[in-house]
């Protein structure tokens, strides 16, 4: 029997058969033809003529940095997971499997960028100078993210799905009104990051529409790690996700978000086309997350363990590690350098968390508006007074 084929919505009156249905959900699930991949699972560089000249300057050195980076936000990541596990932090949001999207997306940012997140972004927060020890607090209940916006070009985490999406758009249209769009060094772009199950939420479209009416520069970069906790993709759109920027009138590009050096190359791409004026420009990253969605959640109860099985193999890290070894001819020294390294850094994230003091009870009346505001103030006098009332008790 023949196999269905996919539906490609070239005639817009027409209407995909149930078949048609399953066969584009399938293609969804293998990636599709269109993946733009540079690196394959088995640690091969290949080709694509659309993008490999933004990868052409990435030689054994960028890509051991690279490597260097999507290790270290690893290991920061399991130290997470492993602190929650002994109490230190009342939750974690892991990235397992995710490091090359945000590493190489984050790599192709310039200083003068700025990076809208989601709560999942550690491998962004890295790549923008974040120390993981500042994320620490936000899931030990103590901060809402310290860091300086604007000094790192790294927006607080959002936890409101999509929610995000409005802020960078309207960031972006300033960085447009404010004419910072234009030159391809000192231009300015906006990346705007968020999963496959927001692209279901009203925030998202809205941003899309404003982006493209706007000309805003705002590269949508969508980690399309197949779920939305328990909801499959499968639930959440007909076509392949990158394919939607077509109704808005941009460009939507899919990309395997397990290749660093893809996701590097088409981000600098899509970022060069808003620092130059032809934004707003979509990327979905393909990918997929090893883990459960938070420490609260267990993925076994929904998701079939092959499926985790299958996606170890195309390991985000172990496919530079051996293009590094076979191609580049790498020595184990290197490699027992970063490992070294990235054990120095658990050991630091575990001591600076268990020594985190807990907050005052004024804390949460502080940065509440950037003017200090007599309200406030009051509740805080008041609130103090209160709890200086238990003083002697036990
Ligand atoms: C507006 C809103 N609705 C529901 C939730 C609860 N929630 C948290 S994460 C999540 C799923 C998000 O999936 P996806 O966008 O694919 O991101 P992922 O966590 O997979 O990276 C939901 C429904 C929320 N945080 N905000
Ligand atoms: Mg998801």
């Amino acid at each position: 029997m023949e196999e269905p084929q996919a539906w490609v919505p070239s005639d817009p009156r027409s209407r995909p058969s149930h078949d048609q249905v399953v066969a584009g959900l399938k293609g969804i699930d293998e990636g599709g033809p269109e993946l733009v991949q540079l690196l394959t699972p088995e640690g091969e560089r290949t080709t694509d003529h659309r993008f490999d000249a933004y990868s052409a300057d990435v030689g054994a050195e960028e890509l051991k940095a690279l490597y260097r980076d999507m290790v270290l936000v690893r290991r920061a990541d399991r130290e997470g997971n492993a602190l929650q596990r002994q109490g230190e932090l009342g939750i974690w949001v892991p990235l397992l499997g995710q490091e090359a999207a945000q590493v190489g997306s984050g790599r192709a940012l310039r200083s003068q960028d700025m990076a809208f997140p989601s709560y999942r972004e550690h491998g962004v927060a890295w790549c923008r100078g974040i120390d993981p020890t500042e994320l620490l607090g936000i899931f030990r209940g103590t901060d809402h993210g310290a860091w300086d916006s604007a000094a790192t070009g790294f927006h607080p985490y959002t936890i409101v799905i999509g929610n995000q999406c409005l802020n960078a758009t309207g960031y972006a249209m300033g960085q447009r009104f404010e004419s910072k769009v234009g030159d391809p060094d000192t231009g300015e772009a906006t990346i705007c990051y968020f999963g496959d199950g927001a692209t279901s939420q009203g925030d998202v479209h809205e941003g899309f529409v404003w982006a493209a009416a706007y000309d805003a520069p705002l590269v949508f970069f969508c980690q399309n790690n197949q779920w939305a906790i328990s909801v499959p993709l499968s639930r959440q759109t007909r076509v392949p996700l990158y394919q939607r920027a077509r109704g808005y009138g941009f460009p939507g590009v899919r990309v395997d978000g397990n290749d660093v050096l893809a996701c590097l190359a088409v981000t600098r791409w899509a970022l060069e086309e808003c620092r130059t004026g032809n934004g707003p420009v979509l990327i979905e990253a393909f990918t997929y997350r090893m883990d459960s969605h938070t420490t609260s959640d267990d993925a076994t109860r929904y998701r079939l363990a092959d499926e985790v099985e299958l996606w170890k193999l195309k390991d985000p890290i172990e496919r530079v590690r051996v293009h590094l070894v076979r191609s580049l001819g790498v020595s184990q020294d290197f490699f027992d350098g970063v490992e070294a390294e990235s054990e120095a850094l658990a050991v630091r994230l575990r001591e600076y968390c268990r020594a985190m003091p807990s907050p005052g009870p004024e804390r949460m009346f502080s940065e509440v508006y950037a003017e200090p505001s007599p309200q406030v103030e009051a509740q805080r006098e008041e609130y103090l007074a209160y709890h200086a009332s238990f003083d002697g008790e036990a």
